[in-house]
C-alpha cells in the first residue's frame, strides 16, 4: 500500500510517494515574497525616516472571492518618496509581488519597479528602474540614472535572459537595466531573484537619498507628468488586471488599481489615458480593451551590453 507523504517549509514542499519497494520523491519551491518586501523596507529604514501612508488605513489586507487567496498591502511616504508601496498575492499555488516606489514630483529619480508572478512552477518577472523619460532616444537621462551602475545587470543577465516578446507598448516604459525574465521555480533561482530585487532596490535607494532639491518649476511640472502618463498605462493595461478582477470583481479590483496600486493616477493630472495614447481610442471614442496595439514584439533584448537601445 503506497503513502503519499507532504511536508512543507516555508520556501518548500516535500512531495514523497512511498510504497514498501520504491520511493519517489519530488519538491516544489515557492517562495515568500512577503519577506522581499519586509527586507527592502527594513534596507529603507536604515537610510531614511518612513511614514506609513495614509492609504494604509484603507489597504491592509483583503481575502480573495474563492475564500482562499490572501492579498497583504503595504504603503509608506518618506521625506522624498512620494509613496512605497507592497502588494503580495498568496495562495497554494500562486505568489505574486507588486512592489513599487513613486518619488514626489519635485524630483526626476525614476520609478522603482518589481513585479513577480508565481504559478504551477512558472515565474514572470520584470524587475527594472523604469524610467520617467522613454529611453529608446534619449541620452542625458540615461547616463544620469543608468550608467554607472549598468554592472548590477550584467551580474544578474546569464542567470535570468530576455523573456522574449512582451506587449510592444512595455518597451517604452522599461530602462536598459531591466530585468524581464520567465523561469521555472527552483530554490536557486528564487535565491538569485531575492539578490537581484534587493541589488536593484539598493540602487534606486541611493538615487532617492543623493538626488538633489531645486529642480525648475517646469521641470517639475514635466516630471509630474511623466508620472501621471505612467500611472495611467499602468492603471489601463497592466498584465495583472485580469488576475485582479477574478480574485476580488469588478468594482473592488478597479479601487485598488487606481486608489493603491497606481494611486496619484486621479491627483496628479487631468489627462486622460486616450489623451496619452490615442492609437487606443476605438471609433466610438472609448478606450479599447485591447491590451496592446503593436502586438508582442521585442523576440530579444533591444538593448546592447553598453545600454544603447538597438530595437
Ligand atoms: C505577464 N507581466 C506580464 C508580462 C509583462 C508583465 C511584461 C508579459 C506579458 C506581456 O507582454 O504583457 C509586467 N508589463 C509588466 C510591467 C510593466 C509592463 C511590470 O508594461 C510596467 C510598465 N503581474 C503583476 C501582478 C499580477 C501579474 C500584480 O505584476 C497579478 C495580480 C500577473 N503578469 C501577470 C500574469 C501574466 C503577466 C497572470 C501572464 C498573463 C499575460 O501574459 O497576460
Amino acid at each position: 500500500k503506497p503513502h503519499l507523504l507532504i511536508s512543507t517549509s516555508s520556501k518548500n514542499t516535500n512531495i514523497t510517494l512511498r510504497s514498501r519497494t520504491q520511493r519517489f520523491s519530488f519538491r516544489v519551491s515557492s517562495v515568500s515574497y512577503k519577506e522581499f518586501a519586509e527586507s527592502a523596507l527594513e534596507e529603507t529604514r536604515k537610510r531614511t525616516v518612513l511614514e506609513p501612508s495614509p492609504l494604509q488605513e484603507r489597504y491592509s489586507s483583503m481575502t480573495g472571492l474563492d475564500g482562499k487567496t490572501q492579498l497583504q498591502m503595504l504603503a509608506f511616504k518618506s521625506p522624498k518618496i512620494r509613496l512605497l508601496r507592497s502588494m503580495t498575492i498568496e495562495n497554494e499555488t500562486m505568489q505574486v509581488f507588486d512592489f513599487t516606489g513613486f518619488m514626489k514630483p519635485e524630483y526626476d529619480t525614476p520609478i522603482f519597479c518589481a513585479n513577480f508572478f508565481t504559478s504551477a512552477n512558472m515565474n514572470i518577472v520584470v524587475l527594472d528602474l523604469n524610467p520617467l523619460l522613454q529611453l529608446t532616444d534619449q541620452t542625458d537621462y540615461q547616463d544620469k540614472y543608468y550608467k554607472n551602475i549598468m554592472s548590477i545587470y550584467h551580474k544578474y543577465d546569464e542567470i535570468f535572459p530576455w523573456g522574449g516578446k512582451l506587449t510592444g507598448e512595455s518597451i517604452k516604459f522599461f530602462s536598459p537595466l531591466v530585468m524581464w525574465t520567465r523561469f521555472s521555480s527552483s530554490q536557486d533561482k528564487h535565491q538569485a531573484l531575492f539578490s537581484a530585487f534587493l541589488e536593484y532596490y539598493q540602487a534606486w535607494l541611493e538615487m532617492t537619498i543623493q538626488v538633489k532639491e531645486g529642480m525648475e518649476p517646469s521641470q517639475v511640472r514635466a516630471n509630474r507628468e511623466a508620472q501621471h502618463k505612467y500611472l495611467t498605462w499602468r492603471a489601463q493595461k497592466d498584465p495583472g488586471h485580469g488576475l485582479l478582477r477574478k480574485l476580488l470583481g469588478e468594482a473592488k479590483a478597479k479601487a485598488l488599481l487606481r486608489e493603491f496600486l497606481f494611486n496619484g493616477v486621479d491627483e496628479l493630472g487631468t489627462k486622460t489615458f486616450i489623451d496619452y495614447f490615442p492609437e487606443y481610442q476605438t471609433d466610438g471614442g472609448t478606450v479599447s480593451d485591447k491590451r496592446s496595439i503593436i502586438g508582442k514584439s521585442f523576440e530579444t533584448r533591444p538593448w546592447d551590453s553598453n545600454g544603447r537601445f538597438i530595437g
